[in-house]
């Protein structure tokens, strides 16, 4: 079986300590290759050949940049079958998915942040007969970009492109959990000619590899999406040690459905906003705020049309939900179920994992799963399950559902789901996320400002906020 190998100073390499971890294919729970089992020293291999590669990286022109960031976005294209293959027995997310989303969204990511190398431009503030500021934005030097399992390549992307956009170097670790496509963006890059050291990608755990990452004194800025738990070990390290910090956290987020919504395009949509990629993306909707007068129907229609939604093999395209992403996290969502019965919760259709035939019989599945009759502070509409499992809960009016909306620690996304113009922007300014759908979800402008409050994170992603964050402002006053 394969052995995938680090990315460090322009080559594929194994890690110092020749030890290598299992990787798991969710659809089946068999071993299907290995990441190595890097620690510090690769860590300090990966910052010394990027700290190398940095004068003369963040000295290149912004057009052989773009050209080639554009060239690692052609070659992705290039290989989309081997990446949506690999991103989906990776992750267990179908096949479909990764060839409709995750891939085109990294070659997207690449390309959009290719552009912005000719258009990211800095201020001046002129004061009449005294003098002029300019304001230089220098890239930082070398930075760490830590990413998750849900969103493999869509997500270590959107870290990476801005980071090297802006002229700075990379250590990167993509997680444990779903490494594959980052070794072969590691295989693009040196095809695209990214000169050695520029970006290094170290493969390991997260307590061992992202931790040396973050603990690298002069690695000094940190872009992380993962959970909100991890976020705050990151940030407890980090922030003494001064460094930049972008978090990307959980969420929790609401649906808040009127009764004068668009009643059949607001089913369908919420059903997808709730088990895309098997509920395990940050941004799905998992708590769904129904006002009374169209509970009962809303939840007859939710319900009827989630029991159509086919849960398998995700290399068959009939199926629309596949495995979830490990055993262990299959596991803590099935926790989450029963704790939701236990709290008082009533289960309307799923509630269990679903043991299937042929090569998935020992994968990782479980059914989509809705649930009524909980208290909106219990802990099941509280605590962040990152699955296929959603909770209804019937409000009176806007300022009810507000209060419920709002009730949790997060604060990253929302969506809204009313014909009324005035309420849609009331509710939209009231509610505590950075990120608000009206009638629609996951429509994404990347120019946008991406991320969330509370305990969904720090900062924002995104547009200019990604070449702002992996750029340090000076100004400079010249005396007339
Ligand atoms: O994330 P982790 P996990 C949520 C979801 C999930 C929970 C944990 O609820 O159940 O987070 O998921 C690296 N120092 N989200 O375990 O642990 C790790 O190796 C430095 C929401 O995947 O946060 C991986 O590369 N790095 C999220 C990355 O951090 C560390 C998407 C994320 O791992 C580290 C995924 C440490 N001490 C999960 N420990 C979203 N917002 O989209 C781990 N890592």
């Amino acid at each position: 079986m394969e052995q995938l190998k680090n990315y460090i100073n322009g080559e594929l390499v194994e890690p110092v300590s020749k030890k290598y971890l299992d990787n798991y294919e969710p659809a089946t729970g068999e071993v299907y290759s290995f990441i190595p089992d890097s620690d510090e020293r690769d860590v300090q291999s990966a910052f010394d050949s990027a700290k190398n590669a940095f004068e003369t990286w963040s000295k290149t022109s912004l057009e052989n940049r773009m050209l080639i960031l554009m060239k690692v976005a052609d070659g992705i294209e290039k290989r989309m079958d081997e990446f949506v293959a690999a991103e989906s027995k990776d992750n267990g997310k179908p096949q479909k998915l990764a060839r409709a989303v995750d891939i085109p969204r990294a070659v997207s990511n690449f390309r959009f942040y290719a552009s912005a190398t000719q258009h990211f431009a800095s201020e001046s503030h002129h004061m009449p007969g005294v003098g002029i500021n300019y304001t230089l934005r220098h890239p930082i030097g070398v930075v760490g970009c830590i990413s998750p399992w849900n969103l493999p390549l869509y997500l270590f992307s959107w870290k990476i492109a801005p980071a090297l956009a802006t002229g700075n170097c990379v250590v990167a670790k993509p997680s444990e959990i779903t490494p594959y496509t980052a070794y072969l963006l590691s295989q693009v890059c040196i095809e695209a000619g990214l000169p050695k050291g520029v970006l290094n990608i170290v493969h390991g755990l997260g307590n061992k590899v992202g931790q040396a990452i973050v603990e690298h004194e002069n690695i000094k800025a940190i872009s992380f999406t993962g959970g909100t738990e991890t976020g705050k070990r990151i940030a407890s390290i980090a922030a003494p040690m001064f460094k930049k910090l972008s978090l990307e956290l959980g969420g929790k987020n609401p649906t808040i459905v009127f009764a004068d919504c668009d009643f059949e395009e607001t089913v369908k949509q919420v059903v997808t906003a709730s088990f895309s990629n098997q509920g395990e993306i940050c941004l799905c909707g998992s708590r769904i705020f129904i006002e009374k007068s169209i509970y009962e129907k809303f939840k007859a229609a939710f319900v009827a049309r989630v029991k159509t939604l086919k849960v398998g093999d995700p290399n068959e395209e009939s199926y629309v939900i596949g495995a979830i992403v490990s055993l262990q996290h299959k596991q803590k969502i099935l926790s989450y179920i029963k704790l939701a019965q236990e709290e008082g919760g009533e289960i309307l259709c799923g509630g269990s994992e679903l043991k299937l035939a042929g090569r998935c019989a020992n994968g990782y599945f479980i059914e989509p799963t809705v649930i009524e009759g909980l208290d909106y502070k219990c802990r099941t509409n509280q605590e962040e399950i990152f699955g296929p499992v959603v909770t209804l809960t019937l409000f009176e009016n806007e300022e009810e559902v507000l209060i419920m909306a709002n009730s949790v620690k997060y604060g990253l996304s929302a969506t809204i789901w009313t014909n009324d113009l005035k309420r849609a922007h009331r509710v939209a300014e009231k509610v505590e996320a950075g990120i608000v759908w009206i009638n629609s979800w996951l429509v994404r402008d990347l120019r946008t400002p991406f991320g969330g409050v509370k305990a969904s994170g720090v900062g924002r992603e995104g547009g200019w906020e990604a070449m702002r964050f992996f750029t340090e402002p000076k100004n400079v006053f010249i005396k007339s």
